[in-house]
């Protein structure tokens, strides 16, 4: 009976426009005589959102049915970008949107475009997690996303006179892809203090009261799967007052601003994602959001699980948790006082519960990127969670001590509880302990971790506990709907679309390197993509740059590991050169726009200033009339998901420079090159990886090998330190003012010249140069350049998001696809 009623989504344009129609007039209230892009927008978005609701509700009941494993995928951040596009995609029906919009009067890329980035995290980590999400619903596997549903995502970067600005960024207004659940809210404890206490039986129990209470409600947000009915559930955590402890008595007492106060207290923890990336500060409203979120995710899978009506045994063979990085470390705290407090269980059957259930993911090495609480901070917001970290290590330190008795110094190594002042809790440690696997994202990071932070662990456990998933990127958002074209060229060739979910299949591309139509094609598909950013370019900075000169691109986070100062004091070389050049030489030269962008943490000066001095080139560079097309130096303002849509595909060349062994994997160096971009790079991260997948031939490595970084760190500080020649005289430019008031870019400068040079931007500046007139020469052989690019693409099938959750799957969670019936 209830088959006949369910509702059926639509399939054809003119149900499509029909149903587009209805909610421009019903659930927006407004007249199609008005109707503009964003009202087209909104209709368009809910009539695919009704579709998606449909084999979401399907997709949950089968679930809940099916009685196996689901994983939980636990992550602070979700880089979700824009979510119409990717439905449309991955229905299969945005043919069937652009043919309807088109008959209601609009382009579909001008509707697309409306809509506001989701923008619920910083850079590579939370847009891994947004990947990973695409992966295991097109792989049909029961997976869950949790995170906190932020009112404001990463800020909105302005560049105003050559500063970046920020401006926050309320992104709720209309929000058509979540869905509250009001009647899901759970209560989340802070402060308060323990007690022990007997009960009937005589058995000691822990109470943890007092404090104050926040509730926790669920948002869910579907996630369509590409060529499969899957549609699994994201549910983001908002935070609120909890109708308990909202004070009515202070309310109506008069004590109005304080009782508002409290509301707003409460709102504050889910308000606004931490816009650092790699800096840890310690802030206790970020141990709020770290909780909060935990205990109300835990709460949740529990209570799914308890439904099942199953014995406590079995828990881990239903439910694995992922945990990305360290930040969702206190789940497996709040799941052994589940167990120990509130289920009953004994300490040890509990803890081997969690062990079984929990796994770590680690994404830096860079140490001020750890996560360290201090003791007394969280003493006072979660006194009992403190008392069980307590326990946990000091099981975990006697095991130590018996084991390698003679290593008296290991226990202060290995404690999750640092001996300095104030005292802290080491996350990374505590993850390790609570997991029974720990994993690095790309070969070389997985091995660095083995023999720097967790190299007394791999003795403690073995070297099994540690294992390497190099990470992914999934290829309907980053070829199929970044790249539409180049796409579809390849399915002609393929024979069809199946590479999307198969991307091994690439390869066949290799057999048509000598097919000349379809090397001109793809040479046109690539040169339009440069247009279309070059007009992005010229609409947002004013500057003009030549389609057919060599773009190179760097754009992800700013970051002195990352080295964007190399790669714009290459750049003020590269000018510097041209200028002493004579016009014959010139000629020989292949013109380059260079063009950076990303965003500085709000704190982080010396980001800005690499802002700062990429502008200011900018500044003097593109209106020296002598440089004409030869050199432009571009910064594209808010870098985002959206516009790396628009620049990944466009690029030559992109730069993937950190200093060897800083960079865990990178995942923007695999967009670039399956784009059909090639990279030049340092051996760091998945850049080795794609060397081995690409050969040695298609990509640009220079620089210092990570096992050398730390003699060369030494040789700064205790050796006399050369600064390579030619840097010497870009300083010199520089200092002389040629690019603004020399004031502003000091401490930069000096932190290579007289600060010891951390990130070995001198010792790596003649190989970047070298490398960089390689790149010039290769590219003056078109056919031979083109040649290298399909290459490169045909070989990239190991970097799918999809190969890396089916590692994960196998190696890691023992989760088994569910796939829908039909
Ligand atoms: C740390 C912190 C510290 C506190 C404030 C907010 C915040 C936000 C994020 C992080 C984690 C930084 C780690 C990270 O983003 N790692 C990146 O992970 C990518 C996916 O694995 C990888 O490709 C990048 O190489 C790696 O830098």
């Amino acid at each position: 009976a209830w088959k006949k009623h369910s509702v059926q989504g639509f399939t054809t344009k003119d149900q499509f426009e029909d149903e587009t129609v209805r909610h421009i007039e019903t659930t927006l209230a407004r007249s199609l005589f008005n109707c503009d892009e964003l009202a087209a927008y909104s209709g368009a978005a809910l009539a695919f959102r009704d579709r998606l609701i449909i084999e979401w509700n399907k997709t949950q009941q089968r679930q809940t049915f099916a009685d196996q494993k689901r994983v939980y995928y636990l992550s602070l951040e979700f880089l979700m970008g824009r979510a119409l596009d990717n439905a449309m995609l991955n229905v299969g029906l945005k043919d069937v949107a652009r043919a309807g919009l088109k008959d209601l009067g609009f382009r579909i890329e001008d509707v697309i475009s409306q809509e506001h980035d989701a923008a619920l995290g910083n850079g590579g980590l939370g847009r891994l997690a947004a990947c990973f999400l695409d992966s295991m619903a097109t792989l049909n596997y029961p997976a869950w996303g949790y995170g906190l549903r932020y009112r404001y995502g990463i800020f909105k970067q302005e560049i105003v006179d050559g500063y970046q600005v920020e401006v926050p960024d309320y992104w709720l207004d209309f929000n058509p892809w979540e869905f509250p659940r009001h009647d899901i809210t759970v209560d989340i404890q802070f402060y308060g203090y323990v007690r022990k206490e007997k009960d009937e039986d005589g058995k000691t129990v822990t109470i943890w009261e007092g404090g104050e209470i926040v509730d926790a409600v669920a948002y869910d947000v579907p996630i369509p799967g590409y060529g499969t009915a899957t549609t699994n559930n994201l549910r983001l955590w908002s935070s609120k007052a909890s109708k308990g402890e909202f004070d009515f008595q202070k309310f109506n007492s008069g004590e109005y601003e304080g009782s508002v106060g409290d509301q707003q207290r409460a709102e504050t923890i889910s308000a606004v994602l931490y816009p650092n990336d790699n800096l840890e500060r310690g802030k206790e409203l970020r141990l709020k959001q770290q909780y909060f979120w935990c205990a109300a995710s835990l709460f949740d899978i529990v209570r799914r699980f308890k439904k099942t009506k199953k014995p406590w045994s079995k828990f881990s063979d239903m439910v694995a948790i992922q945990l990305n990085d360290t930040h969702p470390t206190l789940a497996i705290v709040e799941m052994q006082r589940i167990l120990v407090d509130i289920e009953g269980l004994d300490w040890a059957e509990a803890w081997s519960i969690v062990q079984g259930t929990f796994s770590y993911a680690n994404h830096t090495v860079m140490p001020e990127a750890l996560e360290k609480w201090s003791v007394p901070l969280m003493q006072n917001l979660l006194p009992r969670h403190l008392q069980i970290i307590y326990e946990v290590n000091s099981q975990f330190l006697q095991y130590v001590e018996k084991t390698f008795p003679k290593d008296r110094d290991m226990l202060r190594r290995v404690s999750i509880i640092e001996e300095s002042q104030p005292k802290m809790v080491r996350m990374a440690y505590l993850a390790t302990i609570g997991s029974h696997k720990v994993n690095g994202v790309a070969e070389l990071h997985s091995d660095l971790i083995k023999t720097t932070i967790f190299k007394d662990f791999v003795t403690i456990y073995g070297p099994d506990k540690f294992t390497n998933v190099t990470n992914g990127i999934t290829p309907r958002r980053w070829l199929h709907q970044a790249n539409p074209k180049l796409s579809e060229l390849i399915a002609s060739k393929l024979g069809g679309y199946d590479f999307l979910t198969d991307l091994t299949k690439l390869n066949k591309l290799e057999h048509f390197l000598d097919d000349a139509d379809f090397k001109k094609e793809w040479q046109e598909i690539k040169y339009a993509n440069k247009v279309r950013l070059a007009q992005h370019i010229k609409d947002t900075t004013g500057v003009s740059v030549n389609p057919k000169a060599l773009f190179d691109i760097q754009v992800k986070r700013i970051h002195e590991y990352k080295r964007q100062q190399l790669n714009i004091l290459g750049v003020i070389h590269r000018y510097l050169t041209i200028k002493a050049m004579s016009p014959e030489e010139r000629k020989k030269l292949a013109p380059r726009v260079s063009i950076f962008g990303g965003k500085a943490a709000p704190g982080y000066w010396m980001a800005k200033t690499v802002i700062h001095l990429v502008c200011s080139v900018g500044e003097v560079v593109n209106n020296d009339k002598d440089i004409g097309d030869l050199l432009k130096v571009i910064y594209i303002e808010d870098y985002n998901v959206s516009k790396a849509e628009i620049i990944t595909p466009a690029s030559d060349i992109s730069e993937h420079i950190s200093t060897a062994g800083t960079e865990a994997s990178g995942t923007s160096n695999m967009k670039f090159v399956l784009n059909g971009g090639l990279i030049i790079g340092t051996c760091d991260g998945a850049n080795i990886e794609i060397t081995r997948e690409i050969g040695e031939s298609n990509i640009f490595l220079f620089g210092n090998l990570a096992e050398d970084v730390e003699d060369l760190r030494h040789a700064h500080t205790y050796g006399d330190f050369q600064l390579d020649p030619d840097l010497n005289k870009v300083f010199e430019a520089i200092k002389s003012g040629r690019f603004g008031d020399a004031g502003r870019f000091s401490a930069l400068c000096n932190s290579i010249i007289e600060h010891g040079d951390y990130y070995l931007v001198s010792d790596d500046f003649n190989s970047y140069v070298k490398t960089h007139e390689l790149v010039d020469e290769a590219y003056k052989d078109q056919e031979a350049w083109l040649e290298k690019c399909i290459t490169s693409v045909a070989r990239m099938g190991f970097f799918s998001s999809d190969r890396c959750i089916q590692e994960y799957a196998e190696m890691i969670w023992n989760v088994e696809p569910l796939p829908p019936k039909e």
